[in-house]
C-alpha cells in the first residue's frame, strides 16, 4: 500500500524508560501506517509508577509555541490525540490544538489514575480541568478509575452491573464527549472494555481475559491501537476489539518472558510490545464485539 498517512499530533509525555506514553504511541502508530508528530508535555527519565525519584522537565510553555509554529506553516493535523499532561494549563493548550484543527478527529485519553487511585503527580486542579478536555473530544478513553473521576464518583468501582456500565457511558457522553470508551471494567463476572457511540446510540463491549499483573503503559497501548484502527477506517467497536486483541497478545508474550511471580522491578518496565508490532502492520479486518 502506498498512500499519504494520516497525520496525528500526539500530545503526551516522553518517558525514557518504562514503556509508556510517546515511547509506545510513536512506534504503534507508525506500524499502523499513521504519521505520529510528538508534542511532548514533559520529559521524564522514567514514568511515575515505580522508579523512585525520576528526573523531570515540564514543557508547558513549549506547547503553545509549537502550535504557533504549525499555524504559521498552515500545517494541519488529521487527528489530535492527547494523554498525560504535566500541568492544568496544558488543558488550555490541548483545547487550542483542538480548535486550530477543526476537521481533526479529537481524541482525549484523560490520563489521571488507575486501580482506584490518582497518579502521584496529578493535582486535584489538573483532574478537575481534565473534564473540560474530555467534554470537548470526539472520543475519550478513560479506564474505569478515570471514568469515575470524570463523573465525581468513587474512583474505586470494583463491580458494575450492565446497567451501571451503560449509565457511566451515557453520563460521560451527556457531559460532552462524542464517543465514550471505558477500559478495564469488571462486572457480572467478566472483564470488559466498553463503548458508546453517541451518534448512533449504540452500546458495545468486548470481554477480555484478565491477567493479574499491573503494567504501566497499558492504556497508552490500547488507545494508540484504537486511534490507529479508526484512522484506518475501522468502526469503533471493532477498533476496541482490535486494541484488546493486540494487548492480550503483547501481555501474554511479556509474561512468557518474566517469572510467574514477577515483581515491580520487572513489571515497571512495561509491556514488551516490540516483538509483537508485526501484528499491527496490515490487518484491518473485522473484530468481535457484543452489543449490550
Ligand atoms: O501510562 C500512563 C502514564 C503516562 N505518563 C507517565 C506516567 C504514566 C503512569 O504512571 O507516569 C509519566
Amino acid at each position: 500500500m502506498n498512500r499519504i498517512p494520516a497525520k496525528t499530533a500526539a500530545i503526551h509525555d516522553l518517558s525514557g524508560i518504562g514503556r509508556c506514553s510517546l515511547t509506545v504511541i510513536l512506534p504503534i502508530l507508525s506500524a499502523m501506517g499513521v504519521q505520529a508528530c510528538p508534542i511532548p508535555t514533559a520529559v521524564l527519565s522514567a514514568h511515575t509508577g515505580g522508579f523512585g525519584d525520576m528526573a523531570m522537565r515540564d514543557l508547558t510553555d513549549y506547547i503553545p509555541s509549537a502550535l504557533e509554529h504549525y499555524k504559521s506553516l498552515n500545517s494541519r493535523f488529521d487527528c489530535v490525540y492527547s494523554g498525560y499532561l504535566a500541568s492544568a494549563r496544558q488543558v488550555d493548550y490541548c483545547l487550542d490544538f483542538f480548535s486550530a484543527n477543526p476537521a481533526a478527529l479529537k481524541v482525549a485519553d484523560p490520563v489521571m489514575g488507575d486501580n482506584g487511585a490518582p497518579y502521584r503527580m496529578h493535582t486535584p486542579e489538573l483532574c478537575k480541568r481534565m473534564k473540560e478536555l474530555a467534554n470537548a473530544a470526539d472520543i475519550i478513553t478513560p479506564n474505569i478509575t478515570e471514568a469515575a473521576m470524570l463523573l465525581d464518583e468513587n474512583p474505586l468501582q470494583p463491580d458494575l452491573s450492565s446497567e451501571k456500565m451503560k449509565e457511566f457511558l451515557l453520563r460521560l457522553a451527556e457531559q460532552g464527549a462524542g464517543s465514550v470508551v471505558i477500559t478495564s471494567v469488571f462486572g457480572e463476572g467478566k472483564h470488559y472494555n466498553i463503548c458508546y457511540e453517541k451518534a448512533i446510540g449504540k452500546f458495545s463491549r468486548v470481554p477480555y481475559t484478565h491477567i493479574d499483573k499491573c503494567f504501566p503503559g497499558t492504556g497508552d497501548i490500547f488507545t494508540s491501537v484504537l486511534v490507529g484502527s479508526i484512522l484506518n477506517g475501522v468502526a469503533l467497536p471493532s477498533a476496541l476489539s482490535r486494541a484488546a486483541a493486540f494487548l492480550e497478545a503483547a501481555i501474554s508474550s511479556t509474561c512468557a518472558l518474566l517469572p510467574d511471580n514477577a515483581c515491580l522491578t520487572e513489571t515497571r518496565e512495561g509491556i514488551i510490545f516490540e516483538n509483537c508490532l508485526e501484528q499491527l502492520f496490515s490487518d484491518t479486518g473485522l473484530y468481535d464485539y457484543e452489543e449490550f
